[in-house]
């Protein structure tokens, strides 16, 4: 999938996944995936729509369905791309919060099949539509993380849309040879407000704070990960997501200082799922 996400100035990113087994690549309708047996990538695009609810469900419902067709039980991690993501709809509604309903009605619908929800990404693009990829895996290889920090965005208050966002704040994936912790898209939430509205810097501090609680140690023993433990720096293939080119400046400052010379950072400049989060962060430890 191509994905608008960086303009002019930026660098344009390739995401390639591997594996060592043997890999079957195919077409299901509108969607594309790969498989190897024990993972499957799966990747689809919703075109512009006047009201997005009832076609993310359709989209999701077809993902979900397919998933569980082929034998992959379990959600890993889950990317929304969505164009002009807090934009109205047709009616006036948020995008972000007309694809939180279809999402939601998605999952209510196969809620016996996929009773957890996966670390994911509700994330800006710079063109309309909305592109859906993720990772599954067979049955018993994941657990999902909350943050002690912050309310289960499942849980969030109608105020913040007439559905919740569906997805956890990390998945633990315990792998054949090493094991992964995906990471979701982070951002400067307490609780669940928005915290240092218009702040940059602190909104990037709390960012990688919330990040570095989620990882260590005592938040994965909390769910039954006894011996691992990771600290902010230890993310990798970093994806920073920043709403206004003028920040990117000081968001690369402080990432240089968080993270190692040698950590995959790849920056877009795109919308944040809202008006007041200036920036999110997210990546994988192994
Ligand atoms: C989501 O709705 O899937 C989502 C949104 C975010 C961060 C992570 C996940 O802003």
């Amino acid at each position: 999938m191509t994905v608008h996400m960086v303009n002019g100035s930026g660098i344009a990113v390739e995401e390639v996944w591997r594996t060592d087994r043997p890999v079957r690549s195919g077409a299901w309708g509108e969607a594309v995936f790969s498989e190897d047996g024990e993972l499957l990538f799966y990747a689809a695009r919703l075109g512009p729509q006047p009201i997005y609810r009832e076609r993310v469900r359709e989209l999701y419902e077809n993902a979900l369905r397919f998933t569980w067709e082929r034998g992959y039980t379990d959600l890993v991690r889950m990317w929304n791309l969505i164009g002009d993501i807090t934009g109205p709809n047709a009616e006036g509604a948020e995008i972000y919060r007309d694809f939180c309903v279809g999402r939601a009605e998605a999952f209510a619908t196969w809620e016996a099949q996929f009773p957890q929800l996966p670390a994911a990404t509700g994330i800006g693009t710079l063109s309309p539509g909305i592109d859906l990829c993720f990772l599954a895996t067979k049955q018993g290889r994941t657990v999902h993380l909350e943050n002690p920090r912050q309310t289960p965005a499942y849980q969030y208050p109608s105020r913040y849309g007439p559905r919740s966002p569906s997805f956890a704040r990390a998945t633990f994936l315990h792998g054949e040879q090493t094991s992964s912790l995906f990471v979701s898209g982070t951002a400067s939430i307490l609780g669940e407000d928005t915290a240092h509205a218009g702040d940059i810097e602190r909104q990037t501090l709390e960012t990688l704070r919330n990040i570095d609680v989620l990882v260590g140690r005592d938040n994965l023993s909390r769910h039954g990960l006894h011996g691992y433990g990771y600290a902010v720096q230890d993310l990798d293939q970093v994806k920073v997501y920043v709403r206004d080119p003028e920040h990117i400046a000081t968001v690369r400052d402080i990432c240089a200082q968080t993270f190692h010379s040698e950590t995959e950072i790849a920056y877009f400049n795109v919308g944040v799922c809202r008006p007041d989060l200036l920036v999110e962060i997210e990546g994988v430890c192994r």
